[in-house]
């Protein structure tokens, strides 16, 4: 496994820092709208002079007092994010001044419901496909309206659509810096360790102003590429690249993507909701900016989409692009529609594409965590 750089930070310590300086932020007065998906267009919340929070929890800690209302059943995402809000034990939650969900998978929306009762919650209306593309734009642009006039009588603001093209432009300017930090992965060897990649990238989220995550991108761009340069380039290595794709893994971080690099893969993509799968499209920057914001934003691949081809036309690129020798597929427990998916992931790499691919479904607990080092074991030793 690639060295960590000296002053790297765990995700749980870049979250702490984040409390501070939230908190710091919110005594001067800034507002802030916590969210749980890759769908929400954050470009109107930065018009609107407000920072985004990521709400989707990772703890296995606030999952108990989720499970006080929430089937056990469900998945640990869900209950661990619903959780934190009934114990009021969420910094980020606390400071949002009201949350912003959409329709995407059926336990996310129900849980909606019930946060509503602890804090305001609005509800956008995802469509649940892509097709007819006309009519699926029309839909998702008139809830893009929606929102913006939500954040508008929220704060007694108006948003004029030069900041929103303002913020259009900023978020591309980052997610170019951001895609070319995860693009370090196509360098062969590896110039960092996925775990670099997977936390970096999520933990990126706790740097409210676009500015400094923009210049903390690049920076670590260069030095990666600077010792990749001095100390990798021309080396051969045997370990297999491997891409992980499926559900946000930042709670089994640790004990599945860690362990895959301990034992002799090398992650060179985390094709997820935190990683390269929503970097690659930006919004166009002239015309409409609602049809611009509805286009990006229809076109993100999670498996709530039905159907879901472009996720398999972007894991087919990113097989190519990054020369992927095998896939792992990780599956939250109780996420139907990752899991249902997977048979068709399952089809697509080995029948199409020719690689191996292995499919690990788990929770925030770590009592599953030695019967997934013997199959990861088993997995690599089958492709060394
Ligand atoms: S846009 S991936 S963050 S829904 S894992 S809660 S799908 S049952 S996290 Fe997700 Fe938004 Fe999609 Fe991304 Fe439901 Fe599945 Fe849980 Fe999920």
């Amino acid at each position: 496994m690639q060295k960590l750089p000296e002053n790297f930070e765990t995700y749980d310590e870049a979250r702490q820092k984040g409390f501070l300086r939230l908190k710091g932020l919110k005594d001067s007065g800034q507002r802030v709208v916590g969210l749980f998906c890759s769908y929400v267009p954050t470009e109107l919340i930065y018009a609107a002079d407000a920072i985004p929070v990521s709400l989707c929890a990772n703890s296995e800690e606030p999952i108990a007092a989720g499970e006080t209302q929430l089937p056990a059943n469900l998945c640990p995402l869900i209950k661990a994010s619903y959780g934190f809000a009934l114990t009021d034990t969420c910094p980020y939650f606390y400071f949002s001044d009201f949350v912003v969900g959409e329709t995407t998978c059926d336990g996310k929306k129900k849980m909606f419901e019930l946060l509503n009762d602890i804090k305001e919650t609005f509800v956008m209306y995802l469509p649940n496909g892509r097709e007819p593309r006309e009519a699926a734009i029309n839909a998702w642009r008139n809830e893009i309206i929606r929102f913006k006039e939500k954040l508008e009588d929220f704060y007694h603001i108006t948003i004029s659509e030069k900041k929103i093209r303002e913020a259009i432009r900023l978020k591309n300017r980052e997610r170019e810096a951001f895609q070319d930090f995860l693009e370090l992965g196509m360098l062969m060897p590896p110039a960092l360790s996925g775990y670099e990649l997977g936390t970096k990238a999520d933990a990126s989220s706790f740097t409210f102003k676009i500015e400094e995550r923009i210049s903390d991108f690049k920076k670590r761009t260069e030095e990666a590429l600077e010792y990749w340069n001095k100390e990798r380039k021309g080396k051969s290595s045997d370990r297999p690249r491997i891409m992980v794709t499926g559900c946000p893994n930042r709670g089994v971080r640790d004990k599945l993507l860690k362990t895959i690099e301990e034992l002799g893969g090398d992650i060179v993509i985390i094709d997820t909701c935190g990683g390269l799968r929503n970097q690659l499209q930006k919004v166009r920057e002239e015309g409409d900016v609602y049809t611009a914001l509805a286009e990006k934003y229809l076109d993100v691949t999670c498996s709530v989409m039905s159907p879901n081809q472009p996720r398999f036309d972007m894991m087919g690129k990113f097989i190519d692009d990054f020369h992927i020798d095998a896939v792992v597929e990780i599956i939250l427990q109780a996420c139907h529609t990752f899991n249902v998916e997977s048979y068709n992931v399952k089809r697509y790499v080995t029948e199409e594409k020719g690689l191996p691919y292995l499919c690990l479904e788990s929770d925030y607990s770590q009592a599953d965590k030695g019967q997934f080092i013997t199959r990861i074991e088993a997995f690599l030793e089958m492709l060394s």
